[in-house]
């Protein structure tokens, strides 16, 4: 009989790899004192970032932990996809400081009662926000585990009422050619365009991020707003939001417009269903690259089935992809 010694299944981390609460929420601890009541995070952070303290942060961990290690904070923020600053993985880090994220302004519209155009103070109050480590897989073979700050998008759905013919809700973002290079570029239809079934925007995990590792978003991170879906393939995580959208209709999306054989409306990450030009069912760890690195076993659903798989009861998922 296979012995599951974790409800994650069978690729979990080794103890080695493990950052133990205590340990991580005492270094927290530490940092916070050191900088005076000022949220801080990670040592490793500390030679490469000058974020600025995110308002209104608070250092709990809450919703969706993970015992994995915490990817480098010189990885997440240097090893990006953000097309409209280039195609290479590099590209962000350097191209993004052009980015003007204030001010900001997110209008949400459509089939709402109560349609608004939110500052970006409006929306950093709206909800008390919380710490929450989501691993994020990219469609490309690729994973990090992040600390993101934000609240779930249920809060600001909530608030701006959603009619009863309210399906979808659609995801538009920041296409400004003046400060990002490569809109105008043919690699995308822009703006870059995602979108979520109802349910799925109202997930709990669904986060509206506006941070990570307890500091504002870095731009090539997709400041100052972005979506958090750690169940899906990383592209549904749309940066720099300006528009949310609410529709009865399935919206196109980027990707799916650009190649739709090869990327579905769903893109919930699932090993069992490989990508027309690759496969899905193992992925690299940002950070534990190297000869003897070795691949990780990608779960269902990026290891969040138990909190989602519901959603999708009685779809086929291979024909949902
Ligand atoms: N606006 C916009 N959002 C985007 C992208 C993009 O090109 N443009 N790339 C997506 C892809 S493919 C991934 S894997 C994640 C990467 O997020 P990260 O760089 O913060 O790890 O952002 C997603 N959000
Ligand atoms: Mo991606």
């Amino acid at each position: 009989m296979l012995i599951r010694t974790s409800r994650d299944g069978f690729n979990h981390p080794v103890a080695s790899e493990i950052t133990p609460r205590e340990v991580y929420e005492g270094r927290r601890q530490l940092l916070k004192l050191m900088a005076g009541g000022v949220l801080a995070s990670w040592a490793s952070r500390e030679a490469f970032a000058k974020g600025a303290p995110l308002p209104g942060a608070k250092s709990t961990v809450a919703g969706a932990t993970t015992m994995e290690k915490i990817t480098e904070y010189k990885d997440a923020t240097s090893y990006n996809n953000f097309y409209e600053f280039g195609t290479g993985k590099e590209d962000p880090a350097q191209n993004a400081h052009t980015l003007k994220t204030k001010p900001w302004t997110v209008e949400v519209e459509g089939l709402v009662k109560k349609p608004a155009k939110y500052t970006l103070e409006d929306l950093l109050k709206l909800s008390p926000q919380e710490e929450r480590i989501y691993r994020l897989r990219c469609v490309e073979g690729w994973s990090m585990v992040i600390p993101w700050v934000g609240y779930s998008m249920s809060k600001l759905i909530e608030k701006v009422e959603p009619q009863g013919n309210a399906k979808f809700v659609e995801f538009v973002t920041l296409a400004d050619k003046a400060t990002m290079p490569y809109v105008g570029s043919r690699v995308l239809d822009w703006p870059y365009v995602e979108g979520l079934r109802m349910d799925e925007a109202m997930h709990p995990l669904t986060l509206l991020s506006f941070g990570m590792y307890g500091e504002v978003l870095p731009n090539q991170n997709g400041a100052p707003v972005r979506l958090v879906v750690p169940w899906k393939y990383g592209f549904k995580s749309a940066k720099s939001l300006v528009k949310i959208r609410f529709t009865d209709k399935e919206p196109r999306t980027a990707w799916n417009k650009a190649a739709s054989h090869e990327y579905g409306f769903y893109s919930n990450v699932n090993p069992n269903v490989d990508h027309p030009r690759w496969s899905q069912a193992t992925e690299r760890r940002i950070g534990e690259d190297g000869l003897f690195a070795k691949k990780r076993k990608t779960l269902m659903f990026n290891g969040y089935e138990q909190q989602v798989g519901q959603l999708y009861a009685g779809m086929d998922l291979k024909k949902n992809y």
